[in-house]
């Protein structure tokens, strides 16, 4: 049996170590998995199973997987009240993502967004089978831990769904088994746009040098990428919807995000100033959110041994409890149990 860890409602969320984590990750998801890590039950996992959806070098995989970990402890996950584990530490998400494979309709899976996106990128022929039920797999990795909130960025929100219909199914079919988790996301930062092209959102996988700020980024670095951003021809600084105006909204959404301050008290603050001086002031603000994360990510990769433990424990304790469900799962799905 698993032990309870604690009688908190459970939390869980991931990120694909599939490159350098953003400020986009960070405004999207990993503010908020911090803010809700003394109310949950936390598991914060590094999706390495859904990174491979796309090609990733071996070393480099691996490398990015020990440095999200990282990243995610750097940012204020404490690993003595959450768990921070690697998701293909626990097989149990790949099993239990297959019997959820073998039930999601290929209607529903050719509807996400995420896939018409990314497959369109490709040559039918070579779009690997992992990219279309890279939802099931997402779906597995929250129902294992009963997870009863998933904070999220917006671009997930349909895959949040689809967990919610599919635990139904299994549910309908083979009697309660699985939680059906809510989604969370904040109210400002749940999608953030790229610095260059502000009508695309901003991802980690993008290649163009002035896209993304990445949470390892030299501080200087970063600055310059803010002050290049792309904005617009016109003077008022307000929040808009307006496409052409999508530049300068995304500089103040990501102002509020960061600072938490009003709408209505943003604007003020920059009523009559000019957009060199949205720029400084946003660049300020993310470069004094990345000083003290890039200080303690450096410390905790000097400390050697620590990160190690970290998963260590974190696998432990997050292989009981999906064990446990995957268990259950199985029985209700009629497979023999070994002797
Ligand atoms: P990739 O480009 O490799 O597909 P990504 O940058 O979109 O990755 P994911 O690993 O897919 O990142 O997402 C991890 C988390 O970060 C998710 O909760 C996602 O919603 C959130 N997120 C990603 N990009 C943004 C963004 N631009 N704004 C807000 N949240 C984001
Ligand atoms: N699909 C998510 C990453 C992810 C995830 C999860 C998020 C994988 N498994 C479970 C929340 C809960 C993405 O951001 N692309």
């Amino acid at each position: 049996m698993a032990e309870p860890t604690n009688s908190k409602p459970r939390v869980l969320s991931g990120i694909q170590p599939s490159g350098n984590l953003t400020i986009g990750n960070y405004l999207g998801a990993l503010k908020q998995w911090v803010e809700v890590q003394s109310d949950y039950d936390c598991f914060y996992c590094v999706v390495d199973l859904h990174a491979i959806t796309a090609e990733q070098d071996p070393d480099e995989l691996r490398r990015k997987t020990r440095e999200s970990a990282a990243i995610y402890i750097a940012a204020g996950i404490n690993p003595e009240v959450s768990t921070v584990f690697v998701q293909s530490h626990v097989p149990a998400h790949s099993e239990l993502a297959w019997m959820l494979t073998c039930m999601a309709p290929l209607g529903w899976l050719n509807r996400m967004t995420q896939f018409k996106d990314k497959s369109a990128r490709q040559a039918q022929e070579s779009i690997g089978a992992g990219l279309l039920n890279y939802p099931s797999l997402m779906a597995a990795d929250i129902l294992l831990y009963h997870a009863e909130l998933v904070p999220v960025g917006d671009d997930q929100r349909q895959h949040l769904e689809f967990t919610r219909d599919l635990a139904q199914r299994f549910n309908h079919l083979y009697g309660e088994t699985f939680t059906l988790p809510s989604v969370m996301t904040p109210k400002a930062g749940a999608r953030v746009m790229g610095l260059d092209n502000p009508t695309a959102k901003m991802s980690k996988s993008e290649e163009s040098e002035n896209h993304a700020v990445y949470l390892l980024d030299d501080l200087s670095r970063a600055r310059k990428k803010i002050m290049r951003a792309v904005t617009d021809s016109h003077r008022e600084i307000r929040f808009s919807d307006e496409r052409e105006r999508a530049g300068v909204n995304n500089l103040l959404t990501i102002y509020q995000a960061v600072t938490g301050e009003s709408r209505a008290a943003i604007e003020s603050h920059f009523a009559g100033k000019g957009y060199g001086d949205l720029k400084r002031d946003v660049a300020d603000c993310v470069v004094a959110t990345l000083e003290p994360l890039q200080g303690r990510y450096n410390e905790l990769m000097n400390e050697a041994g620590y990160l190690d433990s970290v998963l260590k424990v974190g696998r432990e304790k997050a292989a009981a409890i999906a064990e446990d469900t995957l268990k259950l799962a199985q029985e209700r799905i009629g497979f023999l149990a070994p002797s």
